[in-house]
């Protein structure tokens, strides 16, 4: 069957001019910093988020928990939204492998933080309590829908950061969508951040990779988080070849991925019995409900969508994500709706 798959971006297949530049990449160790490949585009991410330096991850969970490491040790605490992707869904690695506890406090409707929520968790100097040292915030914000945090909040959030003594770390894994979005550059949005991840494997179609960049010092220490999680790759110029295509040809097009959100989400609003998240889209994720009549979960919804060729993501008992990508085309995202409206239809029948 040819797949509608509107699960994630992440199943997007690296595009033809990325396999050639993989078939025919220089390679070296990159453990002893020798892959000129990698090094190629570590300079390319380090300029475009306007950092010094810059680090070649196997994932974006590595590329947030290589940084999260970096900038705490034992017995730290990070400040973090609860619906973020790194508190949700990166398996609760800075706990469990690195003793950094979360501090969660509550995502506001778009994706940000309260800057008074952020004041209020930065822990006094006492015995008691850990050590405040980083706030983390996402950009676009997932759970929150795909909604993209502007320059002047980032700026605000980095402000009160460094006041209180705290690091600013961003999971951009999709910066080029919030970037995009808002018709700002990346940089716009990762400068006020010390350090940021963002992903090759999502929108821009790489098939491996991530990439954290912030300060020559800071990059030191990552380099060294890395090895010790077992992400020092050898020849992995082959995977950073791709990831240079990404980012020499994929950023432009994102706009068509955000326009075909926009049409999936006008047309699976003319359905009877679903609901739009207020909002959406913001970039390439669509987030719809079932009303009440509707007598069939989510996920046996997905099931019925699933037998005729279209993949959506189930994220609450009556809530689906559908996320956009290079490869859906507007035929998709028409065939998408009117499998959408038969499933819907034929359940309250
Ligand atoms: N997100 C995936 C799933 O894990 C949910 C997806 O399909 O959206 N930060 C953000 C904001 C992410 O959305 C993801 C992946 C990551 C980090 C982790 O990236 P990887 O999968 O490369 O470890």
């Amino acid at each position: 069957m040819d797949w509608i798959d509107l699960r994630s971006d992440t199943v997007t297949l690296p595009t033809p001019q990325m396999r050639a530049a993989m078939a025919e990449a220089k390679v070296g160790d990159d453990v002893y910093g020798e892959d000129p490949t990698i090094n190629q585009l570590e300079e390319m991410s380090a300029t475009l988020m306007g950092k010094e330096a810059a680090v070649f991850v196997p994932s974006g969970t590595m590329g947030n928990l290589a940084a999260i490491l970096s900038h705490c040790t034992r017995g730290d605490e990070f400040i973090l939204g609860h619906l973020s992707h790194t508190f949700l869904f990166e398996a609760g690695g800075a706990a469990a492998l690195g003793g950094v506890h979360p501090h969660t406090i509550s995502n506001q409707l778009d994706g940000t933080l309260l800057i008074d929520d952020i004041e209020g968790a930065v822990r006094p100097d006492d015995v008691h309590f850990p050590i405040s040292r980083l706030v983390v915030l996402e950009n676009t914000h997932n759970r929150c829908g795909g909604v993209a945090l502007t320059p002047d909040y980032m700026q605000q959030a980095a402000d009160t950061a460094h006041q209180h003594d705290l690091q600013l770390h961003l999971d951009g894994a999709r910066i080029f969508n919030a970037a995009t979005a808002l018709n700002v550059k990346a940089v716009d949005l990762a400068g006020p951040a010390d350090s940021v991840t963002f992903c090759l494997s999502k929108g821009l179609a790489a098939p491996v990779g991530s990439v954290l960049c912030g300060s020559t010092a800071f990059i030191h220490q990552a380099r060294r988080m890395r090895k010790q999680l077992g992400g020092g790759m050898r020849q992995a110029g082959v995977l950073a070849a791709a990831g240079v295509v990404s980012l020499e040809t994929m950023i432009s097009r994102l706009p068509e991925d955000h326009r075909r959100a926009s049409d999936l989400a006008e047309g699976l609003a003319q359905v009877p019995g679903v609901l739009l998240d207020p909002g959406t889209p913001y970039t390439n994720m669509v987030f719809i409900s079932l009303e009440n009549q509707v007598p069939i979960s989510a996920t046996e919804a997905a099931a019925r969508l699933k037998s005729s060729g279209v993949l959506v993501g189930v994220t609450g008992k009556r809530r689906f994500r559908l996320v956009t990508h290079y490869m859906i085309e507007d035929e998709d995202i028409d065939r998408a709706i009117i499998v959408f409206r038969e499933v819907i239809e034929s359940s309250m029948i």
